[in-house]
């Protein structure tokens, strides 16, 4: 950790608390951030050289692994033609389409830079559609750090104890209609109350953000039927489910067809993007065929456009998601064993290639639930992983994920890891 530790006491003399984004900092689990050096398949490596088998995977988007051989190549050849033009480029037709093929809702696609501003068009496209201002939103489900959705938000707000962050306008905070997560009847009496003012309902379909939990039998079912009753927008925030799920990402595997769908991290194989899209007529009201105004300089930027594009064709082409799901089925029942065997209360949650160990004895549902889990010994763990060479998120309110690149031995590894790390914490 030397040379981690020595840029860091830099770091924080020039970049806000040390990093670029909240999470980075490793405020929920202490010690000194882990500064990356390089990658390799499964294996993050740190600025000391020190090899992690990595589970945070940038926090989502790597599903084949770092540097993986045919990404990187194509990103190195769209870089040597140009990393920029401000002009449309042949990539982002080819992406947007393979987007449409595994996303058959998203009728006409979007690019944008990040997840954050996909899922903020969004909400801008749904209230122009809708002519209404309110947006219902889940407590502990994170969507980008856009104003309004900074409400009793997950991820590092709810890491950090701020899960209102300070600056948003108190008018703007009204807009948002917060409740719990899993729970259909509270969306019926919100919608009872203020239907006429709901232009749309935004969910994580399976939650990463507060951790993974799972939407309960019937939940996305009720979500779909109140809303188009009450002819506001569904909004599923696919950002991490997108294309990790399986191809067609949440909607596919529940069988539920939003109004619009956000995606990022998995879509730029790595690089900054984001997309959103929907049905045709809702997505024509976007300039320049619509009134609601959306731009960027670097959105659909050939660098990630070519790294994308050539992440979801080998995601089409090897179909990796059979095994994913198997490897983390086989790593979440180990975990859970070792805890077990060690008498340490802990839930291990996971679906596809996500999963979250929560240090609670309930199963995880909804903000409530995952506020009974033990960060404090979620930190103790984390410690004794990394320095065994496991790389978690390094909060206890986030997703690990798993890629193509991890092997049964990793898992195994790690199980092992984990058995010798209970005991300590
Ligand atoms: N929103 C990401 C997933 N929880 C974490 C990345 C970040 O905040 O830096």
């Amino acid at each position: 950790m030397k040379r981690s530790r020595a840029l860091f006491a830099r770091a924080q003399r020039v970049l806000v608390g040390g990093v670029n984004s909240p999470v980075r900092a490793f405020r929920a689990v202490g010690g000194t951030p882990v500064f990356a050096q390089r990658g390799s398949g499964a294996r993050l490596i740190d600025a000391d050289g020190k090899r992690y088998i990595d589970y945070c995977l940038s926090w989502g988007p790597l599903i084949l692994g770092h540097a993986h051989r045919g990404v990187t190549r194509a990103a190195a050849a769209a870089a040597a033609r140009g990393a920029s033009f401000g002009a449309p480029t042949e990539g982002e037709v080819l992406l947007a389409e393979e987007i449409r093929r595994a996303y058959p809702s998203m009728e006409r696609v979007r690019l944008t830079s990040s997840g954050t501003e996909a899922v903020m068009s969004a909400l801008r496209v749904a209230r122009a559609w809708t002519k209404r201002d309110c947006v219902i939103k889940f407590q502990g489900c994170y969507h980008g750090h856009a104003d309004s959705l900074l409400v009793a938000a997950g991820s590092g707000a709810l890491t950090l104890g701020r899960p209102d962050s300070a600056g948003v306008p108190e008018a703007w905070a009204r807009t948002t209609i917060v409740l719990p997560y899993n729970d259909p009847a509270a969306v019926e009496a919100a919608f009872r109350k203020h239907g006429a003012r709901i232009a749309a309902l935004i969910v994580e379909p399976v939650v990463g953000n507060m951790g993974t939990v799972l939407p309960e039998r019937g939940f996305l079912e009720a979500l779909r039927r109140i809303t188009k009753r009450h002819r506001a927008l569904l909004v599923f925030d696919e950002v991490i489910t997108g294309f990790r799920l399986g191809l067609g990402g949440a909607q596919e595997r529940f069988a539920i067809e939003p109004d619009l769908t956000c995606l990022g991290k998995i879509v730029g194989g790595g690089f900054p993007i984001g997309a959103y899209g929907g049905r045709r007529e809702v997505m024509e009201l976007v300039a320049p065929l619509g009134p609601v105004y959306q731009a960027g300089t670097l959105s659909g930027n050939p660098v990630a456009v070519a790294a994308g594009l050539e992440c979801l064709r080998t995601l089409r082409r090897t179909s990796p998601y059979a095994r994913l799901e198997s490897l983390t089925r086989r790593l979440a029942r180990g975990l859970q064993q070792a805890a077990d065997e060690a008498g340490v209360p802990a839930r291990v949650q996971s679906t596809g290639s996500m999963f979250t160990l929560f240090f609670t004895s309930n199963a995880v549902r909804d903000y409530a639930s995952a506020k009974t889990a033990d960060t404090k010994r979620y930190a103790r763990f984390f410690q004794a992983m990394l320095d065994a060479g496991v790389y978690l998120p390094p909060a206890q309110f986030e997703a690990a994920f798993l890629s193509a690149a991890h092997t049964p031995a990793d898992i195994d590894r790690t199980i092992a890891a984990a058995r010798r790390a209970f005991r300590h914490c």
